[in-house]
């Protein structure tokens, strides 16, 4: 033993670490065998660090171990987004072949099951049991429009008209304002005032305000509920399309809202429009909707961003539900070219393309 001990230092090293030793008797004389098994202790750290190192059966052995994981984790996989889809789809196969489309389709627009259920029993029974698929998608397009309000775009008239535009943060209100500007002025020809209430935000008048110089459109800042009331009774006589844009906000704030709810009652706007993101989750949508209703009595929705939202089953939800008309659809960036009067069709072929 002494003399494996020290060839096994004089191999591996003086910190050598022994992992096993077992003397095996050869014949009867008292000679035998000595084994020692040792490692070095920098391959000791390697190995650690290594796990894909080759050696030998070993690793065949770890390998197949490994492949077998590899495909049960496949296999558990597959069962999970199967079950997911089951749940996701839970009564497509009760509503055989095409109305099973239909009902899939609508789920996977977010349009949720409740109401995926209620459009394929109503379109069922509009178009017969022995349509075309095309025919049931057909119906249920027309009860999506059917279930949707619309509200009338802005058109020049004989007397002045002033608009307003609240919503949550980051909702388009400033850009819509931008393009809708454009369009009266170039399009209608009419005279065109902006007014920038959003005194709140740094360089959130700013932003309008070059827009306007750019445009050449008269542009107004207010500070005050006093100021914009002053600033309507100037300009209100002088004929035209005012546009006002207003601070941002949460949904969840009342006392901002009510920041903003003194600033329209200076204004007394003829529209109020609600601008929200339509990459929103039914539910806050709806949370949106609701509150909004609650302290601004918004007039229409103006639906933006419709090139980002990935399906919009989830805005024909919350709009059933909290009802108010759709306005415009602002389709990009672009001004002024991104915004659209909304109209029924459209929007149903955006829920159910
Ligand atoms: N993709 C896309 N982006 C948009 C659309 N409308 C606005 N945006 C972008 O969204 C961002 C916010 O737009 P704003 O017009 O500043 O939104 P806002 O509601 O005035 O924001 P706050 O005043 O901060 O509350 C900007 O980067 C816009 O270019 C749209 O229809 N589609
Ligand atoms: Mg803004």
């Amino acid at each position: 033993m002494k003399d494996a001990l020290e060839q096994m230092r004089r191999e591996f090293g003086e910190d050598a670490v022994i992992l096993s030793t077992r003397t095996i008797p050869l014949g009867g004389q008292g000679a035998e065998i000595v084994e020692v098994t040792a490692m070095s202790e920098t391959e000791i750290a390697e190995d650690a660090h290594d796990d894909t190192r080759p050696s030998g059966a070993d690793t065949i052995a770890n390998a197949a171990t490994f492949a077998g994981m590899r495909n049960d984790l496949a296999e558990m996989r597959r069962m999970l987004d199967e079950t997911a889809d089951a749940v996701r789809y839970r009564y497509a196969a009760t509503l055989g072949a095409r109305h099973g489309n239909l009902y899939k389709r609508l789920r996977q627009s977010d349009v949720p099951d409740e109401d995926a259920l209620r459009l394929v029993g109503r379109a069922a029974a509009a178009v017969g049991g022995f349509a075309h698929e095309q025919e049931l998608f057909e119906a249920a397009r027309k009860i999506i429009s059917s279930d949707i309000k619309i509200f009338p775009p802005l058109q020049p008239a004989a007397r002045p008209i002033t608009v307003a535009f609240t919503g949550t943060t980051g909702g388009g209100k400033t850009t819509v304002i931008a393009k809708l500007a454009a369009v009266c002025k170039l399009v209608f020809k009419a005279d065109v005032l902006i007014v920038s209430a959003d005194t709140y935000k740094v360089g959130g008048a700013e932003q309008l305000q070059t827009f306007a110089a750019i445009a050449g459109i008269p542009f107004r800042s207010a500070y005050s509920a006093q100021e914009l009331r002053q600033l309507m009774r100037q300009h209100q006589q002088s004929g035209g399309v005012i546009l006002i844009d207003t601070v941002g906000r949460s949904q969840r704030n009342l006392e901002h809202l009510g920041e903003t709810a003194a600033m329209l009652e200076a204004a007394e706007p003829d529209n109020v429009y609600l601008t929200q993101s339509a990459a929103t989750s039914e539910k806050i949508l709806t949370d949106v909707i609701q509150r909004y209703k609650q302290v601004l009595n918004p007039t229409a929705v103006i639906l933006t961003k419709t090139d980002e939202a990935e399906t919009l089953g989830q805005v024909y939800a919350a709009l059933r539900r909290s009802p108010m008309p759709l306005a415009y659809f602002s389709t990009g960036q672009n001004i002024p070219d991104d915004l659209e009067p909304a109209t029924a069709d459209k929007f149903a072929r955006l829920v159910l393309p």
